[in-house]
This record gives structure tokens, C-alpha cells and sequence, in this order.
């Protein structure tokens, strides 16, 4: 027998139970649209948690226009791998470097900074200045895309307020223009760059009211306790919370 054959024969010792004797328990459906569920059942499967959902506009259908909260690994986020992205919060550079930014080209593989090696520098060593977005094909992520943007350093910037504006602005914007109806962000700015989390998820969180009627989701993935608490009061405050 081929190896290839074997790949599909099962010995006594590993088959699979007899879905008669051991029924699947059925559990009734969350009350929520297609949508929703979808993307909560796919965030389930890849094990990230928290899930609180929000309105990004009091007067959108049910639905339509959601803001959601997971914490843990966005390099496991996926929603339906054709119309989802992720926010890389890269440097101007855009070729890689430490944390969100490095998990996200490990995930992706080598193709990654190769793609990026080739947008086009807009001055010696700057592919994407602050505040701007570039946006990349996601490789081996599960995900169709990757947007990356750079958010400005707190304590350099002159108007960090508005560089970190800009840079959610400019990746829903990309976002958009590319039909992308799911995009998940870490907290730009918030680690190396040191912004203030309170302050940055408000930013984050009125940027994407801004897109209510453009995207179906907009999700943030907070990568501690902490921050994703932070991110949850400043949602509570400014949205109208949904059941999960
Ligand atoms: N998933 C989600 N969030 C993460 C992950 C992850 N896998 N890893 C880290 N975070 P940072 P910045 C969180 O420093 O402040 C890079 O070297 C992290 O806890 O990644 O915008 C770039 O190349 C923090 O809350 O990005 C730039 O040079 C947030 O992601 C520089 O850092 C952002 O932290 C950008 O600095």
C-alpha cells in the first residue's frame, strides 16, 4: 500500500467513535444574526476569548455594524479567509520586528516580508509612514489579508491623538476600498510605543463607529486581561452593548 493510501486507513486503536453510540450533544443556537454567529463560532474554534459584542450604531439593523472584543493571539483570528483581515502595527520600515508585528510574520511565513519588501518606499527606509496603511496578501494566516499600519510613538509624536486617528482611519479605510467586511486590530501604539491604553481605545473605539455603514465587523484582539478590560469599559461607555 502507497504511504499516501495509508494516510486515510484508520488502525482498531485510533478509530474514531461510532457517532451512534456517542451522539453529538445539541445545543440551541445563539440568539443572533448568521453573521454574528458565524464569526463567534469561528473566534470559539480558535480558542480566543472574552467575545462581548457591541452596536457601532444605535441605528443600524441587527447585525449590521458590530464592534466585538476577544483577547488573546490575533494570529489566529479568522472569520471567513476571503473577506476578513488583520491590522499588523508595524514600523515605517514595514519588514518586520517585535511583538504583534514579529507574531504576525511568523504566522505568516517568509512570503510576508517579501510581499512587503516590495511596496514601494515613499523615502530611503520608509514604506509606510506613520499614520498611513499598506495592505498584503496574509500567506499561511487564516485570514485573506493583512493591513499594516504604524502608529505613532506617545512620547515623540507631536500629535499622537491624531497620528493614532489616522492610523485606524487609514487601515478601515484600506479595508474597505479592498471589500473586507471583518478586520480585527491589536491595540495600535500600546506596546513599544507606549500609548496610554485609555486613551488609545477611545481613539479605537470612535474610529470604528466612523465605519458602522462600510464593514459588517470591526473586532479588537487585546492581548492581556488588562487591556482588554480597558477596551470593554470604553465600549461600554460609548456603545450599546448586544447579547451574546
Ligand atoms: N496578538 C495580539 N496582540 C499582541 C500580540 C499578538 N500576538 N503580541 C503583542 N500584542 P506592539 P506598537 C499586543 O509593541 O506599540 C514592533 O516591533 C501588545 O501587548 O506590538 O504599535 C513594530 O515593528 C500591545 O498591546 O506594537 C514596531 O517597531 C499591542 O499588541 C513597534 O513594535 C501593540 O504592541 C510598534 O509598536
Amino acid at each position: 500500500m502507497s504511504r499516501a493510501a495509508t494516510r486515510f486507513f484508520l488502525t482498531p486503536s485510533t478509530r474514531l467513535p461510532n457517532p451512534l453510540l456517542f451522539p453529538k450533544r445539541r445545543r440551541p443556537p445563539p440568539p443572533c444574526t448568521g453573521a454574528t454567529r458565524a464569526s463567534f463560532a469561528a473566534m470559539a474554534a480558535s480558542g480566543l476569548g472574552g467575545g462581548e459584542a457591541f452596536r457601532l450604531s444605535a441605528s443600524a439593523g441587527a447585525g449590521a455594524g458590530a464592534l466585538k472584543l476577544f483577547k488573546g493571539d490575533i494570529t489566529v483570528w479568522s472569520v471567513d479567509g476571503a473577506t476578513d483581515a488583520i491590522v499588523n502595527a508595524a514600523n515605517e520600515r514595514m519588514l518586520g520586528g517585535g511583538g504583534v508585528d514579529g507574531a504576525i510574520h511568523r504566522a505568516a511565513g517568509p512570503e510576508l516580508v517579501q510581499a512587503c519588501r516590495i511596496v514601494p518606499e515613499v523615502k530611503p527606509g520608509v514604506r509606510c509612514p506613520t499614520g498611513e496603511a499598506r495592505i498584503t496578501p496574509a500567506f499561511k494566516l487564516p485570514v485573506s489579508r493583512v493591513i499594516h499600519t504604524v502608529g505613532p510613538i506617545y512620547d515623540m509624536d507631536r500629535q499622537p491623538d491624531v497620528s493614532l486617528n489616522n492610523a485606524y482611519t487609514n487601515s478601515l479605510k484600506l479595508a474597505k476600498e479592498n471589500g473586507i467586511q471583518y478586520i480585527a486590530f491589536p491595540a495600535i501604539s500600546c506596546g513599544v510605543f507606549r500609548y496610554p491604553p485609555e486613551e488609545a481605545s477611545k481613539i479605537a473605539v470612535s474610529t470604528a463607529q466612523q465605519f458602522s455603514k462600510d464593514i459588517k465587523e470591526v473586532h479588537f484582539v487585546l492581548f492581556s486581561d488588562e487591556l482588554y478590560n480597558i477596551w470593554r469599559e470604553t465600549a461600554k461607555e460609548m456603545l450599546p452593548q448586544v447579547e451574546k
